[in-house]
């Protein structure tokens, strides 16, 4: 019956055991991690765009092979993380459609704009650097597809993570013009970052569950707060002045308490209304209506091979 299937279900989640696409889920698990994983998967195939805008421009030839590396790096998780989805009973054209229709979010963060070279180094830094911290976690998921998709992801973006901070100390040594520009791009993508995690637990309608079946293991909050106790100190090393005028370091609990994040900011971007959120969507479907001539010419060959075998 369903409540022996529940029962077992969250027995083998509570014994660490695996769930396998074949294997018995319950309806709201199947439709929480359909939601989390595309959700995932498109913000690392938008997440390509802000970067991208400098590949052209990047200062020296190693700096664009370092780029270039990472951005096809970002196609390559978003792939295998519709994958993961595809698991699950959804197809690739249902997901892509959710997001070009608006329907599917994506991280907050990608719909900030990539001013200056040091808004590279920013987003490597910063962005990559939280990504790990909340996904590192995951490699531990109860859904074995997402858990082991995880493990290289985690993997590249730690490379990701210390080509940004490289970049940020280059600058942060480098000239007074060099150093203003990492700490503007400080400035600007600091407390975006701190909106990656998530809305605060108390408004976060999907953590309960996600963690009684493990999906997540850690709260919003409490990964914010890991986030901003490492950080902080790497910005000192860098020499940067942290954007933040309540920030204080509190002796006896070990951890930073810092201001209040821009909660109307984080909503108003997460609903479609954030500087870059049209020009990505717009960029995206261009970019897939352009390539529909290869998808097309890969499944006429296809259809090919397969007549001339049958001969
Ligand atoms: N932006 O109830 P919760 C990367 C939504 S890293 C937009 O707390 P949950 C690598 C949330 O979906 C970035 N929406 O939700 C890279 C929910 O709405 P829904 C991607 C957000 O799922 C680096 C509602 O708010 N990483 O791409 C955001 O328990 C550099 C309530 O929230 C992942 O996706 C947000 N920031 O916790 C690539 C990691 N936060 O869906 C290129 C996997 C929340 O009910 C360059 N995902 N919302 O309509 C997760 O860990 C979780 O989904 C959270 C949200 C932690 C993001």
């Amino acid at each position: 019956t369903e409540i022996n299937l529940e029962e077992h279900f969250q027995n083998k989640i509570d014994s660490e055991i695996r769930i396998e696409p074949k294997d018995w889920m319950p309806d709201a698990y199947r439709k929480t991690l359909i939601r989390q994983i595309s959700q995932h998967a498109h913000s690392e195939i938008v997440g390509m765009l802000p970067e991208a805008n400098w590949i052209t421009r990047a200062p020296t030839l190693n700096r664009k092979k370092i780029l270039l590396a990472k951005v096809q790096d970002e196609a390559g998780h978003g792939l295998y993380l519709y994958c993961a989805a595809e698991t699950l009973g959804v197809t690739r054209d249902q997901t892509i459609n959710d997001l070009h229709s608006g329907k599917a979010k994506y991280s907050s963060i990608f719909n900030y704009p990539t001013l200056t070279w040091a808004d590279i180094g920013a987003i490597g830094w910063l962005v990559d650097g939280a990504a790990i911290l909340n996904q590192v976690p995951l490699c531990r998921a109860s859904y074995g597809p997402y858990a082991r998709a995880m493990v290289r992801i985690c993997k590249e973006e730690s490379f990701h993570q210390r080509q940004g901070y490289e970049l940020m100390m280059k600058l942060a040594q480098g000239s007074p013009e060099q150093k203003a520009m990492a700490q503007d791009a400080f400035n600007r993508w600091w407390w975006p970052t701190l909106m990656m995690f998530g809305p605060k637990d108390a408004d976060s309608g999907n953590t309960e569950l996600s963690m009684k079946w493990r999906i997540k293991r850690f709260t919003n909050d409490e990964l914010r707060q890991r986030f901003v106790d490492v950080s902080i100190p790497q910005a000192e090393y860098l020499g940067l002045t942290i954007p933040d005028p309540d920030l204080k370091f509190n002796k006896e609990t070990g951890h930073y308490e810092f201001g209040e994040i821009d909660w109307d900011e984080f909503w108003k971007v997460v609903k479609g209304n954030g500087l870059c959120n049209k020009e990505r969507i717009e960029t995206r479907k261009k970019a897939f209506d352009d390539g529909a001539w290869v998808r097309e010419a890969a499944t006429a060959y296809h259809e090919k091979r397969k007549l001339r075998e049958e001969q």
